[in-house]
């Protein structure tokens, strides 16, 4: 039997992190998202640059507390995603967080331009809900019924589509 980290299948799975309260706006979505699918999941503030020493420690810890997908938002020099992603063997998804200048551009380029070797899943300005969603699919790839939920939201989105453009044709 393979060895789980302790506290594996109890805890939350998904460990959702933001810069700053000012990104968790935009970041409840990806919770949101997580919840539709029954995922448990935790959110917390972990600045990079006002608490490196703690951020270094969430992502250190995150595997070994039972945590099997960290989602990271950030706005502007948005350096939280990326480093996380050194630090755990996990998958990381970045957000980029739009602020009022740059639209977001910014948080986008500091998050999606990692060096080869540290991945990090970057999802579109303000993509939250993808993130939330990607997790989701990431955590179905090893959980059966899971992946059955995913099927049905895709099947519910086609229909919905499908409506959507008989209003277009009419
Ligand atoms: C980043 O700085 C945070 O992720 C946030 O998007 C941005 C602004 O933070 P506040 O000044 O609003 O706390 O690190």
């Amino acid at each position: 039997m393979s060895e789980q980290p302790e506290g594996a299948g109890t805890g939350p799975r998904v460990g959702i992190v933001m810069g700053s309260d000012s990104d968790w706006p935009t970041m409840k979505a990806a919770a949101e998202a997580l919840e539709e699918f029954g995922v448990d999941h935790e959110a917390d503030v972990v600045s990079a640059h006002r608490m490196p020493h703690e951020m270094l420690a969430y992502g250190s810890e995150a595997a070994d507390r039972g945590l099997s997908v960290i989602v990271a938002g950030a706005g502007g020099a948005a350096h939280l995603p990326g480093m996380l992603a050194a630090v755990t063997p996990l998958p990381v998804i970045g957000v980029p967080v739009p602020l009022r200048h740059l639209d977001g551009l910014d948080s986008l380029l500091s998050i999606v331009q990692m060096p080869a070797g540290v991945p990090v899943a970057t999802v579109a300005v303000g993509g939250a809900r993808n993130a939330g969603l990607l997790a989701v699919r990431i955590l179905a790839a090893t959980d059966p019924a899971l992946q059955e939920r995913m099927r049905a939201f895709q099947a519910d989105l086609k229909d919905s589509a499908q409506e959507k453009g008989k209003a277009v044709r009419g």
